[in-house]
């Protein structure tokens, strides 16, 4: 396989400027024909260049150039292209090809989901339904007509606006239905869909009075799980026009709900395609987060509207460009609607978590990259998650309003264009007049940069100086002294006994550069970072304060600085910074947890350290007054522990049987030693009140699902009975999964009967719907008992199974490698050769989803050596599977290197 360089970019040697495609739906295959209007581009490096095109899987049935056949001698069909030496200027291209959707495993081009045609084209899909310029910087006008039959497919649907429908001429039990998209787009963006679907129907009114007509179709047992994603759908409607003044530009939106998907949804010009899990929510089959995972993708898809359709990428190293900047939009609306701070901490989570992990491991890259071999393994948490946070740097150094000139510059400049990362940095740069060269060190350099800081109090002169040092890892692109400092955004504040210390920055800085102060308030600043190390000195200062770093997590850096525990308690319980307080409960549940990984790796009988549980004990007191400010959810997310996953990132040589030792032994300790507050809490947040996705009702089933969590674990059976109450009276899916998963993960006798008896009824009674089933499988693939691996092979043979269909491959299969640490690392390496047995059936079936599972795989690095050495030998397995696909080649190889 060969590897494609940014450095090579090359502008189109050909456009397309009108697409007519007419694609005829047969049981057992699709005719499509398509017309192009094509011709050379003046800016084209070669002007006598040869028609290169893409196409993959196509059978060809005829082609003509400007009305005359061309023979099979005139061109050269390759694997994935089509090569016709010479071309006239301007011609009109016609390509009828077979192809055929049933059989279409990898859900990429047009496939068939259940009974329902649908299609994914980005990145590259659009080559499998005709032969094309298949690349983001040819933008055409597409018009397209549907045929099929009437009966199997009476929902007939492509981008754009309805311009014509009818009776097919001469078979009368199909019908056709053409769609016109005025709006040039590339291919990526097209979609189609035909099936038998139902639909929901709702309006909006844009700011400047026009009226959208928005439609969900869905399965017709799912109408009653429509309504809010349309609810969520209307928000982003507005919230675009209040935020950024964007204005929806078709006169329909549609979105589409399709059981078997690679990605959440796909952002297609006016038709959305969604994976049901990210469209569908009711009460009694969604959880909470469920219900706000369907708010942020229907959201995320519409922005891309604006940030990706109407402004989209010049080529694919660009796709932060829409993803990053989308990611950051959907975030903030997320943010609006609900608790902004905890969202916050969701958002960071993940990046720790995950992105974290892939900067430090073998697939990683800058933002931008420089190169790939499939662009699929890209759509990474890198350019989403990472992306976002650079955004959101732009938007911390601008503050909103100049944040929101450069972006009203970026659309107005760019609208209708394919362009790159450096044309929006250009835009915020120029609104603002700062220069961001040493920003790009953002895009363009892989790793988590570190930053290290150490701090000064001189009492007799009252000055706090603080002493930032950066450095970033090597990384597969550059080693550490390649790289280049960063400018490094640090929200500061500086926490005192009696309050938050005003912040007067001396004028002369004792070392380095001046550092570039703006002053937010008296007690918050964002300092910028530019040197390798650099010095900040505070005068006026009365006393050695606690210094709040890196508020709101202000850049995507690992901080470190040598908090004691009594300082991260005082942070815990006084910081003004709700995020920073959160992070100093992280913190300092680390330090507990890991003395526990040291004593059970010392053979020494562990010890839990007071200081957590006293700070935990002041949470849940707080939390109960009525007059109190803390938010529940907030609460609940700074009573949950780090993962196993995180506390492995971070560990030397991470022992994964200690570490889950240790976080349950920590978890148990908290449990026993706040019993009645547990207890307390929980009581007073079960209400009947009836169910709403709300803030307030979400937040309070949070931590009310959290103390439970903890009440279970205490040495008496209590928390067991709470549970299996809950189970049986829950009248919405969080309390009744959360009530599940309770009883399924704990490891008492008394639960076990109880555990038993509700899985069987929970999957008698949901059985027929698909997403709730899907939960059930990940709640038994998380289960950390020592069978659990027996469990979710016999669980593969279970008629609800298959591993065509993505969603449930990632709730059985992903759960358990991803999130069930202690089984799936089983050190005699069974665990490994179950995932690389799965990765080598998916290889032929789905390649991008191949790849996608390979992830625990690539972080071997972690582990001791015996584990090394085995989760080496099973990515040796899968590299020498004779038809490897591109996808899982490159994660595989660059795995072992
Ligand atoms: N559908 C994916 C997303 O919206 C890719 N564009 O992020
Ligand atoms: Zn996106």
């Amino acid at each position: 396989p060969k590897t494609i360089f940014l450095k090579e970019y090359q502008v189109p040697d050909f456009l397309i400027d009108r697409t007519h495609l007419k694609v005829e739906i047969f049981d057992g295959h699709t005719i499509v024909t398509s017309t192009l209007a094509i011709r050379r581009n003046p800016e084209s490096q070669n002007s006598a260049a040869p028609l290169l095109m893409q196409g993959q899987e196509i059978d060809i049935q005829s082609i003509t150039l400007n009305g005359e056949p061309l023979s099979s001698g005139q061109y050269t069909v390759g694997d994935e292209s089509l090569l016709v030496n010479t071309v006239p200027d301007t011609f009109e291209w016609v390509c009828v090809g077979k192809i055929t959707p049933e059989s279409n495993t990898s859900l990429e081009g047009l496939y068939r989901s259940k009974t329902m045609y649908c299609t994914q084209c980005e990145a590259e899909g659009f080559r499998k339904i005709t032969y094309y310029l298949d690349r983001p910087d040819v933008m055409s006008e597409f018009t397209t007509t549907i045929v099929a039959d009437k009966a199997h497919c009476p929902v007939l649907l492509s981008n754009g606006n309805l311009v014509e429908e009818g009776d097919d001429a001469t078979d009368h039990t199909r019908h056709f239905a053409t769609w016109h998209d005025p709006h040039k787009k590339p291919a990526y963006l097209f979609a189609l869909v035909a099936g038998e679907l139902s639909v929901i129907d709702d309006g909006f009114t844009t700011q400047s009075g026009r009226e959208v007509q928005l439609r969900i179709f869905v399965e017709p047992k799912d109408l009653e799980k429509c309504d809010h994603a349309m609810t969520a759908l209307k928000n982003s409607m507005r919230w675009d026009e209040e935020v950024y003044g964007r204005e929806y530009d078709l006169d329909i939106f549609m979105i589409v709900a399709v059981d078997d998907f690679n990605m959440g949804a796909m952002e297609n010009k006016g038709l959305n395609i969604f994976n049901t899990s990210c469209v569908l929510a009711h009460p009694q089959t969604t959880t909470d987060s469920g219900f706000q995972r369907v708010e942020g993708v229907v959201a995320h898809e519409y922005f891309h509207n604006w940030s990706g359709n109407r402004v989209t990428c010049r080529d694919w190293f660009q796709l932060s460009l829409k993803e990053g900047f989308t990611v950051f939009r959907d975030s903030e609306f997320s943010a609006d609607m609900g608790s902004r701070t905890v969202k916050r901490i969701e958002d960071v989570n993940l990046l720790k978590n995950a992105q974290f992990a892939e900067d430090a491991g073998p697939m990683a890259h800058p933002v931008q990259p420089s190169s790939f071999i499939e662009i699929s393994n890209f759509y990474t948490l890198t350019v989403y998650e990472k992306g976002a946070e650079v955004v959101r740097m732009l938007h911390t150094l601008l503050g909103p309003e100049v944040f929101r000139k450069g972006s009203d510059l970026y659309f107005e400049r760019h609208d209708g264009q394919a362009v790159t990362i450096e044309d929006f940095v250009a835009a915020m740069s120029e609104v603002s007049g700062r220069d961001f060269t040493q920003f790009m060190n953002w895009y363009r350099q892989a790793g988590t940069p570190e930053v290290t800081v150490t701090s000064h109090y001189n009492a007799e002169d009252q000055t706090y100086a603080l002493t930032f040092t950066q450095s970033c890892p090597t990384t597969p692109e550059a080693t550490s002294e390649e790289k280049k400092p960063y400018l490094i955004p640090i929200g500061l504040g500086l926490v005192g006994d009696a309050g938050e210390l005003r912040l007067q920055v001396k004028s002369e800085p004792v070392t380095g550069e001046p550092a570039d102060v703006e002053q937010s308030d008296n007690t918050h600043r964002v300092l910028e970072i530019t040197e390798p190390t650099q010095t900040v000195v505070f005068e006026g200062v009365p006393e050695a304060p606690v210094p709040s770093l890196l508020r709101n997590f202000s850049a995507p850096v690992k901080l470190h600085y040598e908090y004691g525990r009594e300082e991260l308690v005082a942070l815990m319980e006084r910081d003004s910074d709700g995020y920073n307080r959160w992070d100093a409960s992280q913190k300092l549940a680390i330090a507990v947890i890991q003395d526990v990984v040291a004593a059970r790796q010392n053979n020494a009988s562990p010890e839990m350290d007071a200081t957590l549980i006293t700070a935990y004990g002041h949470l849940l007191a707080q939390v109960q007054e009525s007059n109190s400010l803390l938010d529940p959810a907030m609460v609940a997310a700074m009573l949950t522990l780090p993962t196993e996953n995180y506390l492995a990132q971070i560990a030397e040589v991470a022992d994964v049987d200690a570490i889950h030792f240790a976080r349950h032994f920590v978890r148990i300790s908290v449990a026993n030693a706040l019993t009645a507050e547990l207890e307390a809490t929980y009581h007073a947040l079960h209400t009947t009140e009836a169910y709403a996705p709300s803030a307030k009702q979400i937040a309070a089933r949070s931590l009310k699902n959290v103390c439970l969590g903890y009440r279970a674990l205490a040495d008496d059976d209590m928390g067991i009975t709470l549970a299996h109450q809950q189970f049986v009276q829950a009248e919405n899916m969080t309390d009744g999964f959360e009530a599940l998963k309770v009883l399924v993960h704990s490891d008492k006798p008394s639960a076990a009967p109880l555990a038993k008896q509700a899985l069987a009824d929970f999957y008698a009674r949901w059985q027929e719907e698909s997403l709730v089933v899907n939960q059930w499988f990940t709640v038994q693939a998380t289960r950390p008992s020592q069978d659990a691996l027996d469990h979710v092979k016999a669980l593969q043979a279970h008629p609800a199974y298959t591993l065509k269909n993505p969603n449930k491959v990632r709730a059985l299969v992903g759960a358990f490698c991803g999130f069930n640490p202690v089984n799936f690392h089983r050190a005699d390496g069974e665990g490994y050769a179950f995932l690389a047995d799965q990765i080598i059936a998916l290889n032929t079936l789905n390649p991008q989803m191949a790849a996608r599972m390979l992830t625990p795989l690539t972080k071997w690095k972690l582990y001791d050596e015996n584990r090394q050495v085995l989760i080496r030998a099973q990515l040796e397995r899968i590299r020498k599977v004779p038809t490897l696909s591109k996808d899982v080649y490159e994660v595989v190889n660059k795995s072992l290197k």
